[in-house]
Order: structure tokens, then C-alpha cells, then sequence
């Protein structure tokens, strides 16, 4: 570590000295710990990052809008627009991927739910399910359940890694829940959380903010931090040693998120992409999500806060939006792709400036907490790969059985959208339809299928047809089942891989 000394001297030279502010009026322990966090920082590079942001900020004014293109015909395809063989044969070559262990999940999970309001991390919310599930359990029992449907196509299961990305504010949280729940049933092995990075929040001129007097004002580096994030906690190389090649990155904020959906991969591996865009059709011009598109022929996806009014509401002769190609953030890699970045392009990546009120203690040691904003927070996003490549794929699902994200807490008006009572409607109404499919009816808005019991309406003939169901219920595995009378339990709370999950 750097002495006292040393970093004086880094932060004079980098016009930061202000961070040591108060060192000499703290106790030994918070000394400690403000030395270790600002050794950790390299001041020239922040620096140089906070020039670069402003720049940005200054361009983000420029819109794109002019040179906005929508992704070439041959590059996109419609889950509902192609036809069932060509469906099956993506399927059957994405389970053949699983099954051969060449696929591997990567959860972006570092968010801090801030608009949802929980000082926890979002895949810890329970939205109200029957089951009570939360979200991590959901995508971890979606997980087994492909496993399972590889082995059911190839005789071989396959194994999926499920590549966590957390970061500093839910790391610890997130690693002793999913400890506790017992991975929800899958390999502890092949659960492999890892952090992403932070960087410092600034005022106009370029200082970085304290927290508290001992602490520097830090905050995640946006989801585009998976690139140099992978690289630097050995993720890259461990993709390597396990053999894997193909990669599903999605938000963890979606509760109808088909995880490791073997369609999508199936398509990508077809088309030979090295990266691919999952997306919906957006529901209009002002939706919140980013739209996939081409910019000086590269592609692009541009955020639903960077599209300007006139171009968000284009649209063609018949009426249908322009760019209507809404990104869920649920994309395809290929590792090759991603090694390829975290070697060459990271440093590339551009810079999304957001102006926020930032909390900080000011150099009279006062607490001040803005009502305007005083600064800036840097993020990199995920979707920003997308031009280094034009090995690149879009495939349009349909948004009813694939997105519907919690963002929002709900209100008391009970207008909320993307919140919790949309998540539960969305998924319940899903089950509705996958069960009255297979011969079953439903009267109730309460009933749930089990992950475990199917990935996407697959197997449920056996269990519903010509039945009425008119209560709460949750339609469960097997395992689940057997487990539920061995226990003498009916309507039992969550179970994981045969044990009582406990919140
Ligand atoms: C994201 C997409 C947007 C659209 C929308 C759909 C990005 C940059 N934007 O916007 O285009 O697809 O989702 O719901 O992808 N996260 C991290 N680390 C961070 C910040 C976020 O892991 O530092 C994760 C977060 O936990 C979540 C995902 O990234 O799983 C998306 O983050 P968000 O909810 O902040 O993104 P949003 O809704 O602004």
C-alpha cells in the first residue's frame, strides 16, 4: 500500500488534495479505510475519465437522430414471423449448445433498485407471487429446467454456469441469500459471483466527492462495467477453462426472462453472430427502453433518454413506429466476442454522463444533501459492444411470454407500470394462457407454474387438461410435489430443490 506521504503527493499533482481534508480528525480504523480506498483509485485515469465525460455531456445535446437507421432486413428475424420448423431447428440447436456445456448465463445484477425503493438487491424481490418466489429464484429454477430439457433432447444435460455480476452496494447481500437458499438447487460450483467496478462521483470542476469524511463518494460503473469486470476478476479465463462459448447476458429485473433460452441461442450460433439483441416491439414512442438501430452503418442502441421526441415518434406508412425495435437488455456473446473487447475496445467504450444530486460532506464538514444536482455519475452501458462487431443479430419476441420488468415501486393510485402488481399480473397471465393451451381452465388471476415443472408451456397436458382451476395454486414439479406430501405440506410456502426456502 502507498503511504500517507505518496498519496499526498498523487493528489496535489491530480487536484485532489480536498480528499484528505479531514484524515488528521479521524480515528485510526477510519483513517485505514479512506487510505485504502483512495489507493485503490488511479487519479490520472479518473481524471482523464471526468474530461471525457464532460465532453460527452456536452455531445449528448448533439442527437443522433439524423443518422438513425433501422437494423438491415438481414440481420433481424421475428420469433412470431418465421415459421415452426425454422423455430424447432433453433431450439433443438440451442439445447444442442447446453447440452455440450458451451453455454453459460450471465446475470447483470448490480443495480441498486433505486427507483423500486429496496435497500436490497432487486433479485431478492418477491413480487407477490403464489409461490412467493423471489426473482433469483425464478431465473435459477428456469436454469435447471433447460439443463433438463438438453438432456432430454441429447441425453446430456449440460451444465449452465450462472455468471453473477453484482456490485459493491449488492454484493455481500446477494452471495449470503443465494448461500442460504442453497443456490436454489443448482451446483454451488457453478455459481460464480463477481463484482464490477465503481468509480468516483464529481462535482462540475472535476472533484470527487466525500461521502462522509472518510469516505469517497463511489458508485457502480453502469452494466457496460461487465467488460472490464469479467477480464479483471478472471471470469474470461474460467469461461475458457470450462469450455464455454456462448454467453446470455440479461437484467435481472425481468420476471419473464426465458433464462438460457435456447431459441435465442440457437439463433445466434446459427447466424454465426458474435453478439445479438433480444427485443420487443416497443409498446410506443415514449416507452423506456433503448432502441436497436444502425448509426454510420454500425449498430447501435440508442437509450430511451438519448432519442429525441420527433425521431422517437416516426413512423412508417402504415402507422407502425420507425424504431420500433425496443432492447430488453437480453443480449447473446460469443466469448471470442468478449475477449475481443476486454482486449481491445473496453477503453473505447462511450461514456453516458447523468447530472444527479449528489449527496457529501462539503469542506466545512456539513452534510449537505442537494436539491438540484451538483455533479456527475459516469456509467458505461452494455449495449455499446455492439458497434465493434457487424457479426450482429436482432430477434423480436413477443413482449407478452418475455418482458415485463420491475423498475417501479407500486402507488397507492395503483397506476404504477413496471412494478411489482404489473410483474405478478404479467407472469400469472402467461401461466393462464400456457395452461388453458394444454386443456386446462383457469377462473383465477392466482395461479402459477412452477419452473421446474416447465420452461415455456412444455409439459403440462398431464397436469391440467380438463381441469378447472378456480384457486390460489401453484402447478409444481414432480420433485416439488413428492416433497410437498413427504412433508405434509398443501399450500407450502417456496421450496428449492426439495428444501423450504426461508426468507
Ligand atoms: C435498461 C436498458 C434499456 C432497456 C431497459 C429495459 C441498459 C443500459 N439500458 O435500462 O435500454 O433495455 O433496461 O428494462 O442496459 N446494472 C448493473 N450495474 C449497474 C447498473 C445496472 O449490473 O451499474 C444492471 C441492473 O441490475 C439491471 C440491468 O443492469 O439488471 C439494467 O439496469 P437498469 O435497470 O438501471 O436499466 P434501465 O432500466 O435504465
Amino acid at each position: 500500500m502507498v503511504t500517507l506521504q505518496q498519496l499526498r503527493e498523487v493528489l496535489v499533482e491530480n487536484n485532489q488534495s480536498h480528499l484528505l481534508h479531514f484524515y488528521d480528525e479521524l480515528n485510526d480504523e477510519e483513517k485505514q479505510k479512506l487510505l485504502a480506498q483512495l489507493s485503490n483509485i488511479n487519479f490520472s485515469e479518473v481524471n482523464q475519465l471526468f474530461k471525457n465525460a464532460m465532453e460527452s455531456l456536452n455531445e449528448q445535446g448533439v442527437k443522433l437522430d439524423s443518422k438513425m437507421k433501422p437494423v438491415p432486413s438481414h440481420t433481424f428475424e421475428s420469433e412470431e414471423s418465421i415459421n415452426s420448423e425454422l423455430l424447432a431447428q433453433y431450439k433443438k440447436l440451442g439445447l444442442e449448445e447446453i447440452s455440450k456445456g458451451h453455454v453459460a448465463v450471465l446475470l447483470m445484477a448490480g443495480g441498486q433498485g433505486t427507483r423500486l425503493g429496496v435497500n436490497y438487491p432487486k433479485g431478492m424481490y418477491s413480487v407477490g407471487l403464489p409461490s412467493g418466489k423471489t426473482l433469483f429464484q425464478i431465473q435459477a429454477e428456469r436454469i435447471k429446467k433447460v439443463m433438463n430439457l438438453s438432456k432430454q433432447q441429447t441425453g446430456t444435460a449440460g451444465n449452465i454456469v450462472w455468471y453473477i455480476m453484482t456490485s459493491g452496494p449488492t454484493d455481500k447481500t446477494t452471495e449470503k441469500f443465494l448461500k442460504n437458499n442453497d443456490y436454489f438447487g443448482l451446483n454451488k460450483n457453478d455459481v460464480v459471483q463477481f463484482k464490477q467496478g465503481l468509480l468516483p462521483c464529481f462535482d462540475f470542476d472535476g472533484k470527487i466527492f466525500l461521502e462522509d469524511k472518510n469516505t469517497v463518494a463511489l458508485a457502480p460503473d453502469g452494466n457496460g462495467g461487465i467488460y472490464r469486470a469479467l477480464k479483471n476478476n478472471g471470469i474470461l479465463e474460467d469461461m475458457k477453462v470450462r469450455g464455454v462459448k456462448y454467453l446470455h447476458a440479461h437484467s435481472v429485473d425481468n420476471i419473464l426472462v426465458k433464462v438460457a433460452d435456447p431459441v435465442f441461442i440457437g439463433y445466434c450460433v446459427k447466424k454465426g453472430a458474435e453478439c445479438g439483441a433480444k427485443v420487443v416491439k416497443k409498446s410506443g414512442p415514449n416507452e423506456a427502453i433503448g432502441v436497436v438501430c444502425q448509426i454510420d452503418g454500425k449498430f447501435q442502441v440508442v437509450e430511451y433518454s438519448e432519442i429525441t421526441e420527433k425521431t422517437a415518434n416516426l413512423r412508417d406508412e402504415e402507422g407502425n413506429l420507425i424504431f420500433s425495435s425496443g432492447n430488453i437488455c437480453n443480449h447473446f456473446f460469443s466469448t471470442d466476442f468478449l475477449n475481443k473487447i476486454a482486449d481491445r475496445f473496453e477503453s473505447q467504450l462511450k461514456l453516458h454522463v447523468a447530472k444527479k444530486k449528489i449527496p457529501h460532506v462539503n469542506q466545512r464538514g456539513e452534510n449537505v444533501k442537494p436539491s438540484t444536482p451538483n455533479g456527475i455519475k459516469i456509467e458505461k452501458f452494455v449495449f455499446d459492444v455492439f458497434e465493434f462487431t457487424n457479426k450482429f443479430v436482432t430477434w423480436e419476441v413477443p413482449r407478452h411470454s418475455e418482458f415485463s420488468a420491475l423498475k417501479n415501486a407500486d402507488n397507492p393510485e395503483g397506476t404504477a407500470v413496471d412494478c411489482p402488481t404489473t410483474s405478478k399480473r404479467d407472469l400469472l397471465r402467461l401461466h393462464k394462457k400456457y395452461i388453458e393451451n394444454a386443456g386446462g381452465k383457469v377462473t383465477t388471476n392466482e395461479v402459477e407454474i412452477s419452473p421446474l415443472l416447465s420452461y415455456a408451456g412444455e409439459n403440462l397436458e398431464i397436469r391440467v387438461k380438463g381441469k378447472v382451476f378456480d384457486k390460489k395454486t401453484v402447478i409444481l414439479s414432480d420433485e416439488e410435489q413428492l416433497f410437498m406430501n413427504n412433508n405434509n405440506t398443501i399450500d407450502g410456502p417456496v421450496i428449492s430443490n426439495g428444501k423450504f426456502y426461508v426468507e
